[in-house]
């Protein structure tokens, strides 16, 4: 089983979208195995975002994702990394699909809605910025067994 971490932004959050979107995840047959709502320290975003230090986008970036609550989560799953990424649509939501939350819920790639990892290596590393070792809860999903083969 592979693991992401996804967050939902604080544009989401304001918006009122924080249960539709964990539901979307939760339906798909992913299970939660870690969530946090929070303030993002300064420090920790600069830490999330550090590829892109020095674009233009980079303090805009940092502004918006510092600048109210995020839900910070870690979900398990088969391939979790690809899943999430597919039901977040593009990065820039004009060109996500419909379906995808991105595609339904954003305008502008400044506010888009969702973070998720890249790859299982950027999880890895993610979710070490977010979560200790002892918030991951480990538990059989008695579910598991209609969601896989
Ligand atoms: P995140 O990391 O937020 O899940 O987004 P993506 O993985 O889909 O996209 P990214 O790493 O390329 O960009 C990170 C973050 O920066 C914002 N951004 C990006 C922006 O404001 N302007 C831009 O031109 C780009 C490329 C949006 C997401």
């Amino acid at each position: 089983m592979e693991r992401t971490f996804l967050m939902v932004k604080p544009d989401a959050v304001q918006r009122g979208l924080m249960g539709d979107i964990v539901s979307r995840f939760e339906k798909k047959g992913l299970k939660l195995i870690a969530m946090r709502f929070m303030l993002i320290p300064k420090a920790k975003a600069e830490e999330h975002y550090g590829e892109h230090k020095g674009k233009k986008f980079y303090d805009p970036l940092i502004s918006y994702i510092t600048s109210g609550p995020v839900l910070a989560m870690v979900w398990e799953g088969e391939d979790a990394v690809s899943v999430c990424r597919n039901m977040m649509g593009k990065t820039n939501p004009k060109e996500s699909a419909p379906g995808t939350v991105r595609g339904d819920y954003g305008m502008q790639t400044g506010r888009n809605i969702i973070h998720g990892s890249d790859s299982p290596a950027s999880a890895e590393r993610e979710i070490s910025i977010f979560f200790e070792p002892e918030d991951i809860v480990v538990y059989a999903r008695t579910a598991d067994q209609w969601v896989y083969e």
